[in-house]
């Protein structure tokens, strides 16, 4: 065991109520691995503080970490038109930290991970884990704890970054953790259900396709890492009788991909009778009547699928391995078997122009899904083909900072065009909810839903 290092906090700085508030599992993730290892560790939750400053005074006054990992899920919102950017609050707590103690400061996280150069230089930080967090975090801890005497130098370890001299520096990202289960022991699962109507989970990590704007595959790698089929269904039996939660989101980026495992986890949960409702991302592609009803009879609630556009030129310009006619088939699948089925689509991308606009119009109008999620506009991430074609549009320039959220809107369907169709389009339709536009979408609104509706995503009941 390690000497100088034992109290270890982690500050989940996420604060956001919109949809709804949700559980910092990576940081119980990494938290769990610090404990395994025999470290103390706990999670400092600024989501239901009313004081930031407060709370950081009062828990680093009384639990004295030896170190402070701040987990940065969220870098801003990702709604044109009613952006917020969360890092200025970020960079007052990190500083406001500074000012009571001199520990090393380690930033990760899903926000941290897409911009890790750039928060460096916003913050003061001493590193930051780009990516997975439990295995890299705990050798850090455990090399800095020992001042180095545990023979493994900083350089060596995956997926830690850092600003040297001025210079940035990056150690290669690894793809391979164990995934075990996160310590929910950490999480304030009580205020997380009660606001924000369910617990969450992950059985697998990692992403096979490569939608053009999309930051998933580069956080959680390209290949599928399959957690096994009885460990979730344990987990979700244990998340049900130590903290009562009866609802979950699987947070995996696809859950109907591999459908074998899908399948698997479906079949565990009917064979163990949980009556646990949850709801899940899927994809349209392959997505069969066979699967939805399996994952019907195993408590599945809701299923929100990320369809993008109607249009087949829109999806080709995402990239997207499916077409309009799998969005139709999937929908159709769920209306046949009574499944809620909410379609995100991101209007005003690549390509788009007023045909491509009518085409998805008249697509969601036809299959009309409980619920549309329409967003305008798509937040340019570095290194995506998006980016690339951003420059060659025109959009941004090459070495403009993305940190800061910057949106691709296609130059044939201009701002003011889109909001008003949108505006248009989601008039009369009331299963239509559109942020860009505030339409049922607004803190008070969803928080006097959740008030009446305790359990699930909301978009089933607006
Ligand atoms: C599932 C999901 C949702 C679900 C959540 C459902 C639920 N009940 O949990 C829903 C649909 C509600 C949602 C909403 C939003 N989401 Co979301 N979501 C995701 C998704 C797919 C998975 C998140 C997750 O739970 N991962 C599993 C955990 C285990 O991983 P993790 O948190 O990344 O943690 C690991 C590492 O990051 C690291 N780590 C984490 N903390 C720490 C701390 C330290 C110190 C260290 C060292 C390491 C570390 O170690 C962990 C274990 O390996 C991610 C994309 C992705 N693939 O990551 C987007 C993502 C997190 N979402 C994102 C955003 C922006 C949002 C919204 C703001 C969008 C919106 N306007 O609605 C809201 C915000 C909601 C809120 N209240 O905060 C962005 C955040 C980045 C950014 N652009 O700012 C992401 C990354 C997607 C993207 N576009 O790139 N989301
Ligand atoms: S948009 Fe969905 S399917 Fe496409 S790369 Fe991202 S997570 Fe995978």
């Amino acid at each position: 065991m390690n000497r100088s290092i034992k109290n270890v906090l982690l500050i989940s700085v996420n604060n956001e109520r919109l949809p709804y508030p949700v559980a910092p599992i990576g940081a119980a993730y990494v938290a769990g691995h610090l404990i395994a290892a025999g470290f103390d560790a706990r999670i400092l939750d600024l989501c239901f503080v009313d004081d930031d400053f407060a709370a950081l005074t009062d828990e680093i006054g009384s639990y004295c970490p030896d170190i402070i990992g701040i987990s940065i899920r969220n870098v801003d919102n990702l709604t044109y038109n009613r952006s917020i950017f969360y890092m200025p609050r970020i960079r007052d707590i990190v500083k406001y930290i500074r000012t009571i103690t001199n520990v090393p400061i380690v930033a990760g996280g899903s926000g941290f991970s897409i911009f890790p150069e750039e928060i460096l230089r916003y913050l003061p930080l001493d590193f930051g884990v780009a990516g997975e967090g439990e295995q890299a975090f705990l050798s850090l801890v455990k090399t800095l704890g020992n001042g180095g005497g545990n023979n493994i130098d900083i350089r060596e370890i995956p997926n830690i970054a850092m600003i040297d001299n001025g210079s940035f520096h990056q150690n290669p990202v690894s793809y391979s953790c164990a995934m075990t289960q996160p310590d929910r022991t950490v999480l304030n699962n009580a205020a997380y259900l009660q606001f924000g109507g369910m617990g969450n989970v992950q059985s697998k990590r990692g992403c096979p396709f490569k939608c053009t704007y999309c930051t998933y595959p580069s956080l959680e790698g390209s290949r599928l890492r399959l957690r096994q089929p009885e460990e979730i269904v344990a987990e979700l039996a244990e998340m049900k009788e130590r903290y009562a939660i009866d609802y979950a989101f699987f947070v995996d980026d696809i859950f109907n991909v591999p459908a074998a495992h899908a399948t698997e986890i479906c079949e565990g949960i009917i064979r163990k009778n949980l009556r646990i409702k949850w709801a899940c991302f899927a994809t349209p592609f392959s997505f069969t009547e066979a699967l939805a009803k399996l994952m019907k009879r195993a408590g599945c609630s809701g299923i929100e699928f990320g369809s993008d556009a109607g249009s087949a030129t829109t999806l080709d310009a995402y990239m997207k391995h499916f077409t309009p006619d799998d969005i139709v088939k999937a929908s159709s699948v769920c209306r046949k078997i009574d499944m809620p089925d909410a379609h995100y689509i991101i209007i005003g991308g690549p390509s788009e122009n007023e045909a491509t606009l009518n085409e998805t119009f008249k697509l969601f109008d036809k299959i009309r899904p409980r619920a549309v999620i329409a967003l305008a506009g798509v937040r340019i991430y570095p290194g995506t083909p998006i980016c690339k074609r951003a420059v060659e549009d025109g959009i941004i320039s090459k070495d403009k900072g993305l940190l800061e959220p910057v949106f691709y809107l296609s130059p044939d369907t201009p701002p003011e065009m889109l909001l008003t169709r949108l505006q248009k389009w989601a008039d009369g339709r009331p299963n239509h909810v559109v942020p860009a536009l505030d339409i049922r979408y607004d803190v008070s609104t969803l928080e006097a839903v959740r008030k009446r509706i305790k359990r699930g995503p909301m978009w089933d009941v607006l």
